[in-house]
């Protein structure tokens, strides 16, 4: 079965679910609600990236999410940080974390490759196109699914150079991150063209505004757009989907599976 990684944000702002588990007791019981609906993953955060978001600086991302990692890390679950500074991936992997969840693939601190390799830690490299303050303003690719391709190539091969075994690498198409309606659907379309890159697939359309530029949907109405596309993506070679709705989407995913055969 395709891995779940359960979203838990404990940002005031998050795009679809900022401020609702910004207190630690509430993030903790989210996150283990979300396990007990059958996340393999638990992918905490401490600053958003939605389009437009404010900077958080190290020490109050850092604050927000320790005690959370340490407490989920006790559970049955994984849990990665989601995170691309390197003092709050240290103090996450310090507390149990065993992932590091880099959207901006190692551009923002490059010396998260040698800590992950070091703590033997996972590493997840995402594709953006600019930063998430301007990423939306006129996002171009010659073919988004070559460029997104030959970016991740670049970036495992960045990793790797600082030693970190390429068996600890994931890579992520970063749907909504630098892309049109267009792009997102080419990505989640072709996504098969990313497994020559030899590493698991994790793919988020969780709630995304890709899906009410289809179907109109308000954020909190986006759990029929969000199973679709993440039944797609797993479709076409992602083995792991990073979900808000963990219990919904592991439902769908169970019968999508029979349905397949196997
Ligand atoms: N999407 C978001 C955040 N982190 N990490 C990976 N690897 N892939 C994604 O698609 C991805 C991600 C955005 O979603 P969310 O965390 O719900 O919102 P926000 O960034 O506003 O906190």
């Amino acid at each position: 079965m395709a891995k779940l990684m359960g979203v838990v944000n404990v940002t005031p702002d998050s795009f679809s679910d900022g401020g609702l588990y910004l207190d630690a007791g509430e993030a903790i019981s989210h996150g283990r609600e979300l396990a007990a609906q059958g996340a393999a993953i638990l992918d905490v955060g401490g600053e958003s990236t939605r389009p437009g978001a404010a900077e958080v600086d190290a020490a109050e991302e850092r604050e927000r999410t320790e005690p959370v990692v340490a407490a989920l890390a006790a559970g049955e679950a994984a849990v990665s940080i989601d995170t691309s500074k390197l003092a709050v991936a240290e103090a996450a992997l310090d507390a149990g974390a065993t992932i590091v969840n880099d959207v901006t693939a190692l551009r923002t601190d490059p010396e998260i490759a040698s800590l992950c390799a070091e703590r033997g830690a996972g590493l997840i490299l995402m594709h953006m196109q600019g930063n998430p303050r301007t990423m939306q303003q006129s996002p171009a690719y010659d073919d988004v699914v070559d460029d997104v391709k030959a970016f991740l190539a670049e970036r495992i091969d960045a990793a790797t150079a600082a030693g970190l075994a390429e068996e600890r690498i994931w890579v992520d198409p970063g749907i909504g991150f630098g892309k049109t309606l267009e792009h997102n659907l080419q990505l989640l379309r072709r996504l098969g063209e990313l497994r020559s890159l030899g590493r698991p697939i994790v793919v988020g359309t969780s709630r995304k505004s890709f899906i009410a530029k289809i179907d109109g949907s308000e954020v909190t109405d986006r759990l029929g757009g969000s199973i679709a596309s993440g039944l797609l993506a797993w479709r076409n070679g992602a083995e792991v989907l990073r979900v808000h709705d963990v219990a919904e989407t592991a439902e769908a995913l169970r019968v999508a599976e029979a349905v397949a055969g196997g």
